[in-house]
């Protein structure tokens, strides 16, 4: 038998999400990061007035002053970014690129703050330290090198603030490309074009106050108790008035079960909880699409019941008047037999009755939902078939009703805004062009998947990184790192040491830059940025801690100073913009709707509300109505060339965040409100599956991944833990399974990497077995 040691590293978990057991793990990542006091008196500044905006994620708050907010997970983000460790010439004279490439990400991470700009060295295979003024004048001369400016790929991750979002598009389009990859690529692409084509704006159309109003509120494929904690704050108060939670999750996430708030005495001491559902359904990988379509069969026959009695349950003033093509899509809803919606969601017709039920009975209905709807082949119509649920009842454009995307990175929101965009509005660009008098490139960019593409087949040979960790977060492992080594010059401008340092093109940089946490001085004074949150809310964010060195710089002077050097002072004079902060918002108010007066209306307490066409009922679509789009039911989640491939052996996985991670950042080992401790390599599987395939807990297994390719996807060394999870499902964290995630598995009109159904195969670990 192979080893089992299982209890080494799982404990079903007993407690609340919430609680000791995060106050326990905050104080414990305060201490660890070897800043406590400094790092206590950060906390205190974290989402307030005078104090810098969670770095955590972008779930936003009420405006109270007298409330100090923050969550066990911001409090980590944060913490590991005020570390006072230090990743200096030193330590890389210490550790060469090769040796530090076979360590692990939690390793990386660990090593603390970059401080120095660095350039790598392949005869020594050591980075050594560089000026900055020599590092932004090869970047200036190899992009000026290049045949074109489509060779070079500008990618942003979603902490840069708006700010340097703005200065960052504006050097890259008026140096020639719109190659802007994006982690929203990676992320709530399907949300955003999902949401432009039906409602015609990309953005959630809730603010935080419509949480107070509803009457009921879905969620579905979200683990808000890791990934949104301060969310937990909102549904718990929408059930203690009474109003209904209704969960849809592939597990049962305890975050999402119950919830003890960690600065409520009485709750705390009593060990008490509140309950964070009203219902709970755990349907399979990629079924929600089947699941709200089987909801709309069953809304169908309250409606016509209602009818004979007179009344109505649709609001058919609101679909007349507000909506196109609702008819085709009731018809279509109407002709897809049961049988499909409940092989497909897992649910049984009765689960999916009772939820509909609670959708007919409610008056305000809010659909939050994230990576567990939005990255699948068929994400963009799933989103569709959410906003069409929505929109039967006039869901949209009432107070506490809506959608409301989640979003993953504090500012990823506000990137978009900014025109962080492969695919740029011609409005846009128009308002760029007349503002500097400048030609822009008009055609499409590159986003993620077709940047890697590119730069594999050496079309495309400038990376550069602001943020983010590329080669970590992307799909198809082996393949991104060939790629990125296949490159001229990777440019990585990063807080903390991380896997895509190590993954270098033939020349290559780190940049080291400041966070939100730092003081940015610059030659006007120290300087403020701002950023959007899920509800469309702009706030200003100011630094509270001096950077660990004086060779940090901020984004935005960076930005500035590569553009200076490779464009000299065209179309703007760059450092004049990088020394005041201010100068750079009047540019954004002159450019982007929404913004004018934008200096004045930052210092508005809470910020200001960007607004949202379709919240107002103007719907910006061809139609100028609401589109409900009519798909049919995916006849299996996977594309053809692998659902042909299936068979009894082969299960679908979806690659998810453990709660000690921020993306691929892994902050320590433990998943605790799953019950992991100190193990990453671990698969969640059905006990049924377990059985079924010969297999047992504890046992080391090695996943392998199908597609219509010759490629051969493994991971190895994972353990297998018998977990509440539908049979035919399993899950593991990422970005360990990234090599599973094959580059060409996209969504539907999103292009979003398919990671949460991969179809895979377990195979013992021969070695592992005693004769
Ligand atoms: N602490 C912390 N906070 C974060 C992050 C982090 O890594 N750490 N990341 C940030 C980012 S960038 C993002 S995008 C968000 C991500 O926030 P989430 O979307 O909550 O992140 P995931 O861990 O990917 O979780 C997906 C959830 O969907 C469920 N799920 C998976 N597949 C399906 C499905 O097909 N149907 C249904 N109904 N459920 C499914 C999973 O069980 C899991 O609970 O969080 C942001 N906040
Ligand atoms: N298999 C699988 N893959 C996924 C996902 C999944 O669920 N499954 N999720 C996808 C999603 S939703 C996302 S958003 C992407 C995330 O993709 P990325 O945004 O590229 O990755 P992160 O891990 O968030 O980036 C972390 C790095 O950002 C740098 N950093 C942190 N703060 C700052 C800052 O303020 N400024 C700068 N310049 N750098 C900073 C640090 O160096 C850190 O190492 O991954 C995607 N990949
Ligand atoms: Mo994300």
């Amino acid at each position: 038998m192979a080893s089992s040691t299982i209890e080494t590293y799982y404990h079903p978990y007993q407690g609340s999400a919430g609680g000791w057991g995060a106050l326990k793990a905050t104080t414990r990542h305060w201490l660890q990061s070897r800043n406590s006091t400094r790092n206590v008196k950060t906390m205190l500044k974290t989402n307030q007035p005078h104090g810098f905006d969670c770095p955590g994620c972008a779930w936003g708050e009420k405006h109270d002053p007298s409330m100090i907010r923050f969550c066990e997970n911001g409090a980590k983000a944060v913490n590991w970014e005020a570390t006072s460790k230090r990743v200096d010439a030193a330590f890389f004279a210490r550790y060469s690129v090769s040796w530090l490439y076979q360590q692990s990400d939690y390793f990386l991470e660990y090593q603390g703050r970059l401080t120095e700009p660095m350039r790598y060295d392949p005869v020594s295979d050591h980075y050594l330290p560089i000026s900055w003024n020599d590092a932004f004048a090869l970047i200036a001369d190899t992009l000026k090198g290049l045949d074109h400016a489509d060779q070079a790929e500008f990618y942003t991750s979603g902490r840069a603030s708006n700010e340097a979002a703005f200065l960052y598009q504006l050097f890259a389009r008026a140096y020639g490309t719109n190659n802007f990859p994006d982690c929203s690529n990676m992320c709530h692409e399907a949300s955003g074009y999902g949401l432009t084509s039906s409602i015609g704006v990309g953005k959630g159309t809730v603010e935080i106050e419509d949480f107070e109003l509803a009457d009921a509120v879905f969620v579905f494929g979200q683990n808000p108790g890791t990934n949104h904690p301060r969310m937990l704050d909102t549904l718990r108060e929408v059930i203690k008035r009474g109003a209904q939670v209704v969960c849809f999750n592939n597990l049962k996430e305890r975050g999402l079960e119950r919830f003890t708030h960690p600065q409520n005495p009485v709750e705390m001491l009593s060990n008490g909880y509140t309950r964070l559902n009203t219902a709970y359904y755990t349907p399979k990988i990629g079924g929600d699409m089947a699941a709200v379509r089987g909801m709309v069969k069953v809304l169908i026959e309250l409606e016509e019941a209602a009818q004979q009695r007179g009344e109505a349950l649709f609001d058919h003033a609101f679909i007349a008047e507000h909506t196109d093509g609702m008819a085709a899509y009731l018809a279509e809803v109407a002709a897809t037999p049961w049988q499909h919606i409940i092989e497909q969601s897992g649910l049984s017709r009765a689960e999916i009755t009772a939820a509909a039920q609670v959708y007919a009975r409610a008056d305000r209905v809010i659909c939050t939902w994230a990576m567990g709807v939005t990255q699948h082949r068929h994400s963009v119509p799933t989103v569709h078939e959410i906003v069409n649920l929505l929109l039967l009842r006039g869901n949209i454009g009432k107070p506490g009703a809506g959608a409301c995307p989640v979003r993953g990175h504090s500012n990823v929101q506000g990137d978009r805004t900014m025109g962080i965009n492969e695919r740029p509005s011609e409005a846009f660009l128009n308002h760029l062009e007349r503002r500097f008098d400048i030609k822009v490139p008009r055609h499409h960019g590159h986003a993620t998947v077709e940047t890697i593409q590119a730069m594999l087949e050496g079309s495309s040979k400038v990376f550069i990184g602001l943020g983010g960790n590329f080669a970590a977060a992307t799909p198809d492992t082996a393949l991104t790192e060939q790629a990125l080594r296949r490159c001229e010059l990777t440019v990585q401008i990063s807080t903390k040491l991380n896997r895509s340092h190590l993954v270098t093109g033939k020349q290559a940089l780190i940049l080291p830059c400041m966070g939100r946490t730092d003081i940015d001085m610059q030659a006007s004074g120290p300087q403020r940025v701002t950023v959007e949150d899920s509800f469309s809310m702009v706030h200003a964010s100011g630094g509270v801690l001096e950077p660990l060195s004086a060779e940090i710089r901020s984004e935005p002077a960076i930005i500035a100073a590569m553009a200076e050097a490779t464009l000299g002072k065209q179309p703007v004079d760059w450092s004049a913009l990088a020394a005041d902060y201010n100068r750079i918002r009047d540019l954004i108010a002159d450019v982007i709707p929404g913004f004018s007066e934008f200096n004045r209306k930052i210092d508005q307490p809470g910020g200001f509300y960007l607004g949202n066409s379709a919240r107002e009922r103007q719907w910006k679509t061809p139609a100028s109505k609401a589109i409900a789009h009519c798909h049919s039911l995916p006849a299996h989640i996977l594309p053809e060339e692998v659902a042909s491939q299936l068979n009894s052996q082969t299960l679908i996985m979806q690659t998810l965040r453990s709660h000690d991670q921020y993306n691929t950042t892994i902050y320590g080992l433990n998943d605790r409100y799953r019950g992991i401790k100190g193990e990453r390599k671990v698969v969640f599987i059905n006990p049924a599956d377990l059985e079924r395939l010969g297999l047992h807990e504890g046992q080391e297994v090695s996943i392998r991944s199908l597609w219509g390719d010759d490629i051969q996807r493994q991971v190895e060394g994972f353990k297998l833990v018998p977990y509440d999870i539908p049979a035919g499902n399993v899950a593991a964290y990422y970005p360990e399974t990234n090599p599973l995630v094959p580059l060409n598995s996209v969504g539907d009109f999103s292009r979003t990497p398919t990671s949460k159904s991969i179809a895979v195969i377990l195979t013992a670990h021969q070695s592992m077995r005693i004769a």
